[in-house]
């Protein structure tokens, strides 16, 4: 069951000028910065507020590593902005099964590492109406075993 926002990903081209823009116009605080290699991207997690399941809200801000990452592909075409958003769930792998089952397309075949050592999967845009959205099993939240 989806039960809360986990983050909305924003795409910059610089990570610390626009994490420094979060901080001192919003006193939202850096969380978390990570390089996630396989996504192609260096992340600053911004924590909003904690959430009735136990998890958390954040903003994502997302710089491209690589000039082939979906991110800097997705810069160059649309400038800065609001990349996606983001669904909490304590069980990735079968919320995934289940939107694929009503048609929708689902990126990965198996859930992948995201930010704080999440698991993560996408779904297609084209079939969200227009808004790429991604699924997350916090780590703590886990109760599927890692593919
Ligand atoms: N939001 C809405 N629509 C999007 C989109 C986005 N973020 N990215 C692409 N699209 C649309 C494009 O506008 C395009 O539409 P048109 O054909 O009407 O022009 C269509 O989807 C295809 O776009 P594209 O530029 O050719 O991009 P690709 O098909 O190569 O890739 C996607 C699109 C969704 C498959 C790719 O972005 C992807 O795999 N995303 C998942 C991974 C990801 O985004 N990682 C970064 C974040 C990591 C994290 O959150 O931790
Ligand atoms: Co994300």
């Amino acid at each position: 069951m989806l039960t809360r926002i986990d983050h909305i990903g924003i795409a910059c081209f610089d990570l610390d000028t626009t994490a420094e823009f979060y901080r001192a116009t919003y006193g939202f605080e850096v969380f978390h910065t990570e390089v996630n290699e396989d996504q192609g991207v260096r992340e600053a997690m911004l924590r909003i507020n904690g959430t009735d399941d136990g998890g958390a809200s954040y903003i994502q801000l997302l710089e491209p590593v690589r000039a082939d990452s979906t991110v800097a592909k997705w810069l160059d075409k649309n400038g800065e902005g609001v990349h996606h958003i983001a669904f909490g769930t304590a069980d990735v792998d079968t919320d995934s099964e289940g939107i694929r089952d009503k048609g929708v397309r689902v990126l990965y075949d198996n859930p992948r590492r995201g930010s704080m050592d999440s698991r993560i999967t996408f779904l297609h845009p084209k079939d969200c109406h227009g808004v790429l959205t991604e699924l997350v099993t916090s780590a703590g939240h886990s109760t599927a075993t890692d593919h």
